[in-house]
């Protein structure tokens, strides 16, 4: 479940808090609001541009730079799933801990971000196989009571359970706060998304589906009849199938695209 009070309650127990984004499309995936509690809150913020498998290196590199220079906030460029920059991530991480602690003490960082950021995926990275549990969690509140802290190498706690941020608005809060089957409208969803996809890559759907159109209804049609979703009565394409099959796709990468870093900053920090 995503919900602010959760998050709230998990930030108020630890010193550093890591927000996971998807380089991809780190806008739409970030979240202001959650990174003006942790100034609020006084937690030290390292932001983590995740799936940089996915991208050319000098797109993240330039996605790192946009939150150094223009947001202010530190941030690096990983692949959770293949291991790149983790060594430096978590080198960033134990720095900001220690300046946390002012020297003293072991510190506790969580790993936040909106669903299918790669949260897990990077909390499993940081375990590693020489991590130990240690619970009960020492902090007082319900929730975070029942999460448990991992001490990873580098000489910090990692709390198992991920935050998870709620997306609030816009064609990323419909798909990533719903499972896919219940998505109230997928066709219009994938509309929404191919759209999205197309103004960054013209042939993402050539390139995964064979898909010359760069209509987005065309382009439900004609994955419906590729893959043979069709109405036995009517022989009409079940585009709902292609729009849940799009939408699945995108979230597990499937889907080639990327956003470019912008020139001017889209936010202004306080
Ligand atoms: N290509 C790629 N996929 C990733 C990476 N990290 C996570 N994923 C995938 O993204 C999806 C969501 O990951 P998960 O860790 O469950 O995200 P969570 O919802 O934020 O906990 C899964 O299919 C992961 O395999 C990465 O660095 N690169
Ligand atoms: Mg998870």
């Amino acid at each position: 479940m995503a919900s602010w009070r959760l998050v709230r309650e998990l930030l108020g127990g630890v010193d550093v808090a890591v927000e996971v984004v998807d380089v991809r499309d780190p806008i739409s995936t970030r979240s202001v609001r959650f990174e003006r509690m942790c100034g609020e809150l006084g937690v030290s913020l390292v932001v983590v541009l995740n799936k940089a498998d996915l991208i050319p290196k000098g797109v993240g590199l330039g996605w790192v730079r946009y939150f150094k220079v223009y947001e202010g906030l530190d941030a690096v460029l990983v692949s959770a799933r293949e291991r790149l920059g983790t060594l430096r991530f978590r080198g960033l991480v134990k720095e900001k801990v220690r300046e946390a602690l002012g020297g003293g003490g072991v510190g506790v960082v969580g790993v936040f971000g909106v669903p299918k950021v790669g949260k897990s995926t990077l909390i499993n990275v940081l375990k590693g196989r020489h991590s130990a549990t240690t619970s009960p969690y020492p902090g007082t509140p319900g929730y975070t009571r029942r999460a448990q802290l991992f001490k990873v190498r580098g000489g910090f706690y990692v709390l198992d359970t991920p935050g998870i941020i709620p997306v609030e608005e816009g064609v990323e809060s419909i798909i990533r706060m719903n499972p896919i089957d219940k998505i109230p409208n997928p066709v219009q969803t994938a509309v929404e998304l191919i759209k999205k996809v197309l103004q960054h890559n013209p042939k993402a759907f050539q390139t995964t589906y064979g898909i010359e159109t760069q209509n987005p209804p065309e382009i439900l049609k004609e994955l419906a009849i590729k893959r043979g979703w069709i109405h036995k009565k009517d022989r009409e394409p079940i585009l709902h199938e292609a729009a849940k099959k799009i939408i699945k796709d995108y979230l597990d990468g499937e889907i080639k695209y990327y956003v470019k870093p912008p020139k001017q900053p889209k936010t202004q920090h306080p």
